[in-house]
């Protein structure tokens, strides 16, 4: 079934290899968080109703696809991340007619909704859990994964959960641990079990039959998992899993998948979303994010920004992926900071360096995915005490840093660093209370900058940081360079510049995005002299290179020109 507008397969040549195009090549997807997002009745959650509310604006930022992250019943341990009900919408989010009613309102729009498919683990209190949890011969025992206490009594090994401490938990009714990679009220599902994969096809399915648009895959590189060889993703039956999803479920449909793998690596990838693996249509690998944390302290301490590495990273990533596979594109999500408080100057430089980001991100190859409010540049959240956080992953690193003797004030600098609640914060709409995101308190607070920074200000301001993404997102759809052309870097060792250039048939598409806050002189290689168009800019546009050039600070662009015009 053709969920979408299906683009003819056509061996269109690109870069010397022949690719079958697919729907998603050209599309943009925006990751919506639903908690955060629309506030329809006053409670101050976020829910479907107060998305369906908000599809004339997404469609009028020109987006083709929106992941909705979790919106299945869950006790929220985890923002729902902890599911108890696949097949059932937390009371909070709506209903399963609010949800229906949104696939038809998004699909009369052109835009389809994917789905965050959490099956790596359940909630604690999911059915299957509660049976399993009854005793070693329950039929649902082996829905999970429990073992004896280690030869000291203790856990069963060294296994760690990604929020802090053991990944075991010890169940005093049976004497058993059981293993959780996340939150002890996440606790991981048995994928060596026939029945537990047979399960969730069969939901899988169902949701299908609802008319989604495919699937965003949580944590999709653990179901491998060999706990006693203490092997937690890239397991050795990972891909016979996935191939086998794919024929069970979502196989012969014409939808998105895209797998959520923190130990991606280009050569992983290409199994995962290679044309002939028949398993993902991508993956989101997060070199780009873990290569800018600290070696010891990860993500809980700030480390000064490298562009040449990021430069180095994103480029890896374009060439592996050149013939095959393909790349998701991203700054953020709803675990990563705010990508303008990142890469860009929120403070010097906010609109000029939002705009630059965008630029450099659209015009790669690849999927681009925008997350909620990243299109109006939203920043990260100004927090000072650890009670103004929500994210289960900061309050326990909080208790574990704070316990080993680092101080509060040190943990928030770093959780204001790279913090999850950053971006979890009410996308703002308005200058109203709130940011018109509820008429009642939220659940989080709003970040003050919501009276500069919302969306009903930018909408109507043709140099907006929402028209900049809106006018790339147009881009993509007409032109093929963008799409399918063929990617080079220039330049890598510029501490300040990312030169790369894209090429398909006789076009040739140079981009150029200054990542500092200074005037740079730029030499422009020879073989990159160009008189062609601006097609976007973030300041004057600019439409021919050749010799010096004075970029100003974050100044980013593209020109479009023939490959004939190196004289
Ligand atoms: O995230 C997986 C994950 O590994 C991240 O939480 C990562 O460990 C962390 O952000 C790095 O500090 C997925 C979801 O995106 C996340 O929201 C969930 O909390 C997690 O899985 C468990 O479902
Ligand atoms: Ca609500």
């Amino acid at each position: 079934m053709d969920q979408f507008r299906e683009q003819p397969s056509s061996g269109l040549s690109t870069a010397g290899g022949q690719i079958e195009r697919k729907w998603w090549h050209g599309s943009t997807v925006y990751q919506v968080y639903p908690r955060s997002f629309a506030d329809s009745n006053g409670d101050g959650i976020g829910d479907i109703p107060g998305i369906t509310s908000k599809l004339d604006y997404v469609q009028s930022l020109g987006i083709d696809v929106l992941w909705l992250s979790p919106i299945f019943k869950s006790p929220m341990d985890d923002n729902g991340y902890d599911i108890s009900d696949y097949q059932d919408i937390a009371p909070e989010f709506g209903t399963l007619a609010d949800f229906d009613h949104l696939v038809v309102e998004a699909r009369k729009r052109g835009i389809g909704i994917l789905l965050d498919l959490v099956v790596n683990h359940t909630s604690d209190e999911h059915p299957w859990f509660l049976e399993s949890r009854k005793g070693p011969d329950n039929p649902f025992r082996d829905f999970y994964i429990w073992r004896k206490p280690g030869p000291n009594g203790g856990v069963p090994n060294k296994l760690m959960s990604s929020f802090g401490g053991t990944a075991w938990t010890l169940d005093p009714q049976s004497g058993e641990y059981y293993l959780h990679l996340f939150s002890r009220r996440q606790p991981d599902l048995n994928w060596e079990n026939p029945k537990v994969r047979e399960e969730i096809y069969k939901m899988m399915n169902w949701w299908l039959e609802r008319g989604i648009a495919g699937f965003r895959m949580d944590v999709i590189d653990h179901i491998g998992k060999q706990v006693d060889q203490a092997i937690v993703y890239d397991g050795p039956h990972l891909h016979d899993y996935l191939q086998e999803m794919s024929r069970e479920t979502y196989g012969s449909r014409n939808v998105l998948t895209v797998g959520e793998c923190w130990s991606a690596t280009p050569g992983s990838a290409l199994l995962y979303s290679g044309r002939d693996r028949h398993e993902l249509s991508m993956v989101f690998q997060f070199e780009h994010v873990t290569r800018q944390w600290d070696p010891t302290y990860g993500k809980w301490r700030a480390k000064p920004f490298d562009l040449v590495d990021l430069k180095a990273v994103l480029s890896k990533w374009q060439y592996a992926l050149a013939e095959d596979g393909w790349n998701a594109l991203f700054w953020g999500n709803h675990d990563l900071p705010r990508a303008i408080s990142k890469y860009g100057d929120a403070k010097g430089y906010p609109v000029e360096s939002a705009k630059m980001l965008a630029t450099a991100l659209h015009l790669l190859k690849g999927t681009p995915f925008v997350y909620q409010g990243e299109e109006i540049g939203m920043t990260n959240m100004p927090f000072t005490t650890i009670d103004q956080y929500r994210d289960i992953e900061t309050l326990n690193m909080h208790r574990l840093h704070v316990e080993a003797g680092l101080s509060p004030e040190d943990f928030i600098r770093g959780a204001n660093e790279n913090g999850r609640d950053n971006a979890r914060t009410p996308m703002q709409w308005s200058k109203d209370p709130y940011g018109g995101f509820s008429t009642a308190l939220p659940w989080i607070e709003v970040n003050p900058n919501y009276t500069t920074i919302n969306a009903e200000t930018e909408v109507s301001d043709e140099r907006s940081v929402f028209n900049h993404y809106r006018k790339l997102i147009a881009l993509r759809k007409n032109h093929a360079v963008i799409v399918y052309g063929a990617y080079q870097s220039w330049l890598d060792q510029h501490p300040d510049v990312m030169v790369y250039s894209r090429i398909l048939d006789d076009e040739r598409l140079v981009v150029i995005a200054n990542f500092s806050g200074r005037d740079v002189e730029l030499t422009i290689p020879n073989e990159l002299k160009t008189k062609g168009r601006c097609l976007i800019s973030n300041y004057d546009p600019v439409d021919a290179l050749d010799g010096v050039v004075t970029l100003r600070p974050y100044e980013a662009f593209a020109i479009l020109g023939s490959t004939s015009m190196t004289d």
